[in-house]
């Protein structure tokens, strides 16, 4: 029995179907019984590489069907999936390859050259995977030794307490941690969700998220597996590409985003979205702006859910119940919730601001090769520190109000102001420098950088930014820099980063 791979591909029998369809070439259908095959030939392929039990399977590759047979044929041989945004630059990606000591990494075919000379230094096997627009198009080797190999595998047995991925999530002294997700925690998730959120194989799922994060990769991909149901599968957000679909589907999963850029649309209507059951939003804050005037244009009322690569899936809005904008809804079934003191732990009650801590199945169990790191977030009784601030109100639902880590989230995607404060302090002429969120039109929050010159530098902020173009992801890149005198500070001599949010809130908006 392998926890994970069985738990999901429960529903070889159905018709449900995965649909692929790529910005260019043609759409490709996948049955159950297609994708369970080619899980056997990927697994045998991937076992040809060297990879054995336990192995880490580090993967940067662009989204397509075959990328998620890769995650599942990983998890079948009892490997662990560690998937990285496409955005990270190859001195990143170094970092995660040694941290996780990969046995393997598997990137696009147009990156390989980028990786050759990393990879032999590292002593990491490398290989490549591509999207299959058309027969001529590289879908990389791996794709080339999967066509050849049997789909026939013996799954490889593993528990719930196995690990099945390390998902990389930033820290805030500016080094990644890997949080180790288990056969357990990401099955039990999975199951919950396709309950609550009353997932069958009568539904079609929009997927126009990434795919090498919690929200894209398990909360829509695992729940549409569990559940049988059919998947449409986009490359990414495209305002059009989602218009044309939306008619044909019954849910869709995103970030904010996704949603105020469909409100900016004038082709978003209630007859649009006649056959949609479900709208859900997760990763940041939605605004209860948007939440209304969907409401308004559409009719539906977006269901919001609160979680975080740590912990899968915490609290979410009701599928029947009220749906309150603003709030992230009720514990889900199995999840412990509390608000504690952030400074000494003690609970807290009546709706007083605090910091969230959870417990339960969904729980990972620490962060890779960083037990010290692990020890601190979590209490002596098992609850995690999220980190999150939040209060509950006399309904029971958890309300988001701020975090208590120094984290920007923009777009859904996370941004640890440390890393990038590390490379603009690198920068000729820099003293010092503080980065902060602010509110962005499109993002929710973007990225702002707050630089102090050395005693006779006059600092370019073109140049700085260009300097720095090809060092960090480019959504983790300011897009704006302001250089000031000095750094406003408390009596303990912290930077003062509100009082600096408070002075540029307009500078992104206007
Ligand atoms: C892209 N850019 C961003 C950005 N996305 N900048 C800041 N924040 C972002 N999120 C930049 C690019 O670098 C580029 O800059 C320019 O914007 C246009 O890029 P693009 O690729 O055309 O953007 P687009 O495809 O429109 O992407 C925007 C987006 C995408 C919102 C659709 O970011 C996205 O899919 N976000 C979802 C993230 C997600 O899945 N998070 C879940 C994490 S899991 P330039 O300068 O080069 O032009 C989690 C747990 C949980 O949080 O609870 O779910
Ligand atoms: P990540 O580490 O990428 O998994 O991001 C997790 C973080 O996203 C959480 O700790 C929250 O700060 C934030 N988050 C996720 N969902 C929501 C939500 N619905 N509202 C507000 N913040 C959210």
């Amino acid at each position: 029995m392998n926890v994970l791979f069985d738990g999901l591909l429960k529903n070889k029998e159905l018709d449900a179907k995965f649909a692929e369809i790529p910005s260019a070439g043609s759409s490709r259908i996948f049955t159950y019984q297609d994708l369970i095959d080619a899980t056997g030939r990927f697994a045998n392929a991937l076992i040809d590489t060297g990879v054995q039990p336990g192995d880490r399977v580090a993967v940067q590759v662009e989204k397509s069907i075959e990328a998620i047979i890769l995650y599942l044929a990983a998890v079948r041989i009892g490997a662990i999936f560690l998937p990285l945004n496409t955005a990270y630059t190859v001195s990143e990606i170094e970092y995660f390859l040694e941290n996780a000591s990969a046995k393997l990494f598997v990137c696009a075919p147009e990156r390989k050259d980028e990786y050759n000379s990393l990879c032999k230094r590292l002593g990491i096997k490398l290989t490549t995977l591509g999207v299959r627009e058309n027969s001529n198009t590289d879908a990389g080797e791996l794709f080339a030794s999967a066509q050849h190999a049997d789909k026939e595998f013996d799954t490889v047995s593993r528990s719930e307490e196995d690990l099945a991925a390390i998902l990389y999530t930033s820290g805030t002294t500016g080094r990644s941690k890997g949080a180790m997700l288990s056969h357990g925690n990401l099955l039990s998730n999975a199951l919950v969700l396709k309950d609550y959120w009353h997932f069958s194989s009568s539904d079609i799922l929009l997927h126009a998220l990434p795919i090498f994060h919690t929200h894209g990769l398990f909360v829509a991909t695992n729940t549409t597996l569990v559940a049988g149901s059919s998947l449409l599968f986009l490359p990414g957000f495209d305002a059009d590409s989602i218009i044309e679909h939306l008619p044909s589907v019954s849910s869709m999963m995103g970030v904010p985003t996704f949603y105020t850029r469909l409100l900016d649309d004038p082709r978003l209507n209630q007859d649009l979205v006649k056959n949609v059951r479900l709208f859900v939003s997760g990763s940041a804050p939605l605004l209860a702006e948007t939440h209304v005037e969907f409401e308004k244009r559409t009719g539906h009322r977006i269901l919001e859910r609160y979680g975080m690569t740590e912990t899968n899936m915490n609290t979410s809005n009701p599928y029947d119940g009220e749906r309150k904008a603003g709030t992230v809804g009720l514990p889900l079934p199995g999840v412990e919730m509390r608000v504690a003191d952030a400074e000494n732990g003690s609970l807290l009650t009546d709706g007083e601001v605090g910091v969230v801590e959870v417990r339960g199945p969904n729980v990972f169990s620490g962060y890779w090769k960083m037990p010290e790191k692990t020890k601190e977030e979590f209490r002596e009784d098992g609850f995690f520190i999220t980190g999150d601030l939040g209060n509950v109100d006399e309904d029971g639902y958890l309300k988001i109000v701020g975090r208590a880590k120094d984290l920007i989230i923009s777009g859904g995607y996370n941004i640890y102001p440390k890393e990038v404060e590390l490379l603009l302090d690198e920068q000729e002429g820099v003293l010092e420098s503080a980065v902060i969120g602010v509110p962005h039109p499109d993002f929710g929050e973007g990225v702002v950088g707050i630089l102090v010159a050395k005693p006779d530098y006059s600092l370019d902020e073109n140049k700085i930014l260009s300097n720095i173009r090809d060092k960090i992801a480019r959504f983790k890149q300011p897009k704006r820099l302001i250089v000031i005198e000095q750094l406003p500070r408390n009596t303990m001599g912290k930077v003062q980063k509100n009082v600096l949010r408070d002075q540029y809130r307009n500078l992104l908006t206007n």
